[in-house]
This record gives structure tokens, C-alpha cells and sequence, in this order.
């Protein structure tokens, strides 16, 4: 017998789901769901089946720069691969950016839009980086007010028409240290009544956009973010020549390989002001707060196609006599990354919920002050899970999820950008704790620990309930007498115990539903899985012991 294994297959991405299809039941109107759900499933089938095939046959493809061309022009040309150039085009179609701001399904509407995410994204390869930007800076144009700006680009950037949808880039990374945004060193000078820009940005994602929002120095003004003023850009001329944009080279990195990330230096690039001459990082903030989101559904998408695979897997795959999937060790730890999943996909999902509620209704200051915390911690810990669940994924196929030709490695690579880019896990911790200082985000976060947890009836979930419970209040009392260095030092602990206790209870309350409405008892077991994965880590670690062992010096 010749040592052959199958090849997993993909089925209908939204049918399959139990997860997503169990969530959007309990919270759309039924009527709202029907209505969508054909558009869903139609997306579903595209991604187990024709771009799952695409995706194969387009491994290889990367972005190519070509700078000059034949006869000395510098054009820097850069050519997408073919799967890349087929997700532009659905993307306009399928409106994956339009369904957030036509609003058809009011506060709804951003679930709406983030379920078309949740299937797009792992079947596109990543195509939902420039989404994500495209999107962030729709949001900080609308928030910004420029009546003349939101009439030039928002047409273009929620456009259903291919020949009319541009992609925006969010240019915030310089050489001078890619978090630190306030040490941005391009500058601003005048030029009549616009703006030329002077500087080298150094990681600019998805460089084939149309526009850009991005971050320059008006000359005078003083140092730090507060000095910075946020600019709008078009690319190129009426002529489709770049706009005093040089770009170097694209960057050679770990995964996203189908993202162009260039860098290039703007040499009196023309730009406008969005909003004022200061304050970009907090005109900038809006769009962080949308990228950041798709983030967080990217990275629980990325897991819910690595469970996918790894399932189809198992059950052909025979070793020792029998499918993997009657294995009770190989069981044991798909149950596990499972349950990673299904709370992840809450958390992430209830992020998207406060975004559709704000742009919709409008949250009070304490709704505000909700969003504020829970956008960075969905972020930090759907990213860092990503990265746990789909390493775990690639060994559940032992070597040949180490092959690059079964498509694998591609995924574990780029889940790991999930917990990089868009601030890392340490600077939204500490992004945390920022959100803090309003005063009302902890007892905002505690009324819905409340409401949630006095909606679950069923013995074993209260008994979880009651877990993600005190782990929050340990959270809340760690923090009360945390100050300085201590702080610091253990604001990822905090931020983790506060995200994946909160995304223990909207499980809880997903469980419930599911048993009262579904008679499913999965979710319930994914509640049990996920507490004894851990949810409380806080700790307060001798400040001196750390320095020894970070630093490998004697204390
Ligand atoms: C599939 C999904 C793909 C996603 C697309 C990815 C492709 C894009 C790749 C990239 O571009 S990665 C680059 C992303 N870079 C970052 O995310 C930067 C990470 N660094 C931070 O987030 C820092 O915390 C920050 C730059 C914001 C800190 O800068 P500062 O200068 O120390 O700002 P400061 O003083 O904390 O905040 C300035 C103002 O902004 C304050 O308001 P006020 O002026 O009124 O006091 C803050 O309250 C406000 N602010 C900051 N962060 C905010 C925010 N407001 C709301 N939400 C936030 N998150």
C-alpha cells in the first residue's frame, strides 16, 4: 500500500459553521436573518469551494514591484496575484464594505457586514488588510466631519461598482519605532491652500490603494502625537502617475505574503488636512478602533478555517488503526482549540456589536467608555489565540501541515500577524489601561458582567459563570491597588483575565440560548472546555526576579 493521506476538503463555510449560524439566530430578527442569509451562504460556497481552489493554485503568487520601465520611467508598478485581483472585485460586489454604511439593517448592520468578514477573509488570503484600512478610514472621515472629503472619498471607499471602489492605506509606521506613532518625522509644508508631505513611511500595508490617511508634522509645530495632524492623500494623478511617492521595495516578510507592504518616501506628496493642523493620533483613533475589530474577526476567522480543515482531516486520516477522529487524544485537543474558537468568536463579535450600537443609536458615555476597553482586549486576545489554535492546528496533521504545498504553513504564518500588527499584545495592554483613566469603563464593563451572568439558568453554566465572575473581580481588585512598575508589568495579565473571563459569560449566555432554542448542548461543553483552558491570570511577579531572568544578570 503506497503511503498516501487525503487532502482535507471544505465545505460551505456558512453552513458548516455552527458557531456563526447558532450566534446570528439568537441576534438577528429572524425576518433580518432570512433575508441575508442566501447572500451568506452563497459567500459560504465560494470559500470552501472556488476560492479555497484558487487559494491552492495561487500559493506561489506574490506581489511583484516593478520600479522603472522599459524606456527609464520610474513607475513602480505593483502587480497583485490572481487571487488578490479576483477578492478586490468581490469584495465591491459582495459589499463587504457597503453593507456597514448603507445600514440596510440598522444597528444590525455591522454584524451583517462582519459575517461576510468572518468568510471572506481566511479564503482570501488576507485581501481583508486593505478592507480593514478602507473601512478604518471611511469611519475616521465620517467622525472627522469634512463635509468635502466624506463627499470626494466615502462614494468611492463603500462602493458596490469594482470600476468605481478604491482601497485607502492608513500610513502611521516610520522607521522611528512602529507603536510609537508621536515620533512620526514626516513632515507638513504648506503650498497654498493644501499641504506637501516630506518623509520615509516604512510599512505600508497594501501600497496599491487609491488614497491614504496617514500622519505628517506640520512644520512648527511641536514634537509628539499631539504635533502630528492627520492628512488625506490620493496616490496618483488624473495621469495615473504616483504623486511625488517613491516606492523602495516591498518588504520580504514572515507571512501576509499576498500584501504588498512597501516602503517609500513621500517627496512633496500633496495632502489635506482631515481635521486640523494637531491631534492626528486622536483624529487618527476612529479608524484604529474599526481596523482593530476586523483584526479580532480575521484572527477568530483564520481559526475557524484551521478547525475546519483539521476536522475533515481527522476523519479520513487512519493511524493505528483507526480515523483520528476516534481518537480520544486527537479529540481531546480539537475540543480544546474548539472551545478557543467559540469564545474568541463571541468576544470579537460583541466588539462588532458596540460599533454597529454606536454608529447607529449612538452609546452614552458609559457605552463609549465600553467600546474604548474592549476593542484593544478583543484585539489582544482573539490575536494571541489565533496563533495558539492554528500552531496546534498544523501539528494536528503531523507532517504534512509542515509542507507547504498542502496550504497549511501559510495559515499558522499568517495568524501570526494577527497579534502584531495594529498595536501588539503589550501596547494595547497598556492601551488598556489607558482606556481606564475615563472612570466609568470598569463599572460599564461590570453592569454587563451582571446583566449576563443573571441571564444563565442552567446549573453547570452558573457554576462557569461564577468562575469568569471572580476572575474579574480579582482583575478589578488587582488593579485597585496596582500603581507604577507593578502595574506595567502586569497589564497583559489584566487585560487577558478581563477579555477571557468577559468572553467566558457572553459564551455562557450563547449556551444558554443554544439549549433553551437549539436543544445544542455544544456550546455548554465549549463553556466547561473554556474555563479549564484558564481564564485568571492574574499575578503580581517580583519586579527584581523578572529583571534577573529578562536580562540573564544576577540580582
Ligand atoms: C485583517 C485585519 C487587518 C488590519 C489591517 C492591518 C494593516 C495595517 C498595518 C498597520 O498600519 S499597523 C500600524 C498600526 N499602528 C498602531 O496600531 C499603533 C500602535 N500604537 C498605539 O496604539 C499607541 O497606543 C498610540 C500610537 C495610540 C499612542 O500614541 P500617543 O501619541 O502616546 O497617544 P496618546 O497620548 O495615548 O493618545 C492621543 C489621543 O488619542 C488621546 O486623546 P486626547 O488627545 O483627547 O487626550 C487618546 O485618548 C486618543 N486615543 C489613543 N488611542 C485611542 C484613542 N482614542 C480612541 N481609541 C484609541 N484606541
Amino acid at each position: 500500500m503506497p503511503f498516501n493521506q487525503p487532502a482535507p476538503q471544505l465545505g460551505n463555510q456558512y453552513s458548516d459553521d455552527r458557531v456563526l449560524r447558532s450566534y446570528l439566530a439568537r441576534v438577528l430578527p429572524a425576518g433580518m436573518l432570512a433575508a441575508i442569509e442566501r447572500e451568506l451562504a452563497e459567500l459560504g460556497e465560494m470559500a470552501g469551494g472556488e476560492l479555497y481552489r484558487l487559494q491552492i493554485a495561487d500559493r506561489l503568487n506574490e506581489p511583484v514591484h516593478t520600479p522603472w520601465d522599459a524606456w527609464g520611467n520610474r513607475i513602480d508598478h505593483i502587480e497583485v496575484s490572481p487571487l488578490w485581483k479576483k477578492a478586490e472585485r468581490l469584495a465591491s460586489e459582495r459589499g463587504l464594505i457597503a453593507t456597514g454604511y448603507e445600514r440596510r439593517n440598522g444597528r444590525h448592520s455591522r454584524i451583517h457586514q462582519f459575517a461576510l468578514v468572518h468568510l471572506f477573509t481566511p479564503a482570501t488570503d488576507l485581501y481583508s488588510c486593505p478592507l480593514a484600512m478602507t473601512d478604518g478610514a471611511a469611519r475616521a472621515l465620517v467622525a472627522s466631519a469634512n463635509k468635502e472629503l466624506i463627499a470626494r472619498a466615502l462614494p468611492h471607499l463603500t462602493s458596490r461598482d469594482p470600476a468605481q471602489f478604491w482601497t485607502s492605506g492608513q500610513w502611521m509606521t516610520e522607521s522611528t519605532g512602529g507603536s510609537d506613532v508621536g515620533l512620526t518625522e514626516t513632515t507638513a509644508r504648506r503650498d497654498g491652500a493644501r499641504w506637501r508631505l516630506y518623509g520615509r513611511k516604512w510599512f505600508t500595508s497594501a501600497a496599491t490603494s487609491q488614497m491614504a490617511l496617514t500622519l505628517a508634522r506640520p512644520e512648527g509645530n511641536p514634537a509628539g502625537g499631539k504635533g502630528l495632524a492627520l492628512f488625506y492623500l490620493e496616490t496618483r494623478n488624473t495621469g495615473g502617475q504616483l504623486e511625488n511617492i517613491l516606492v523602495h521595495r516591498l518588504k520580504d516578510k514572515f507571512g501576509t505574503r499576498k500584501v504588498p507592504t512597501a516602503e517609500l518616501t513621500l517627496d512633496g506628496t500633496p495632502a489635506v488636512t482631515v481635521a486640523g493642523e494637531a491631534d492626528g493620533v486622536r483624529n487618527i483613533a476612529p479608524m484604529l478602533n474599526v481596523t482593530r475589530t476586523w483584526n479580532s474577526v480575521s484572527a477568530v476567522s483564520y481559526m475557524r478555517r484551521g478547525l475546519a480543515l483539521a476536522r475533515d482531516y481527522a476523519k479520513k486520516r487512519v493511524a493505528f488503526g483507526a480515523p483520528l477522529a476516534e481518537k480520544p487524544l486527537h479529540v481531546d485537543t480539537l475540543a480544546g482549540l474548539q472551545a478557543e474558537y467559540e469564545a474568541g468568536f463571541h468576544l470579537a463579535f460583541f466588539a462588532v456589536e458596540l460599533l454597529g450600537r454606536d454608529e447607529n443609536d449612538g452609546l452614552d458615555a458609559a457605552g463609549k467608555d465600553l467600546m474604548r476597553l474592549l476593542i484593544p482586549i478583543a484585539k489582544l486576545v482573539t490575536g494571541k489565540q489565533s496563533v495558539a489554535v492554528l500552531s496546534e492546528i498544523m501539528e494536528s496533521f503531523g507532517g504534512a501541515g509542515y509542507v507547504e504545498d498542502t496550504g497549511l504553513p501559510a495559515l499558522l504564518r499568517d495568524a501570526q500577524v494577527f497579534s502584531i500588527w495594529e498595536g501588539t499584545t503589550n501596547v494595547l495592554a497598556l492601551d488598556v489601561l489607558r482606556a481606564l483613566q475615563s472612570g466609568s469603563a470598569l463599572s460599564a464593563l461590570q453592569i454587563e458582567i451582571e446583566t449576563l451572568a443573571s441571564g444563565v439558568r442552567d446549573v453547570r453554566l452558573l457554576e462557569c459563570a461564577k468562575s469568569a465572575q471572580a476572575a474579574l473581580l480579582r482583575a478589578q481588585q488587582w488593579i485597585a491597588q496596582a500603581s507604577g512598575a507593578v502595574l506595567e508589568a502586569g497589564a497583559r495579565r489584566f487585560a487577558m483575565t478581563l477579555g477571557r473571563s468577559f468572553a467566558l459569560l457572553l459564551l455562557c449566555r450563547q449556551a444558554q440560548w443554544s439549549f433553551d432554542h437549539e436543544k445544542d448542548q455544544r456550546p455548554l461543553f465549549a463553556v466547561q472546555r473554556f474555563v479549564r483552558n484558564g481564564v485568571d491570570l492574574i499575578a503580581t511577579e517580583d519586579a527584581a526576579g523578572s529583571a534577573a531572568l529578562a536580562n540573564d544578570k544576577p540580582a
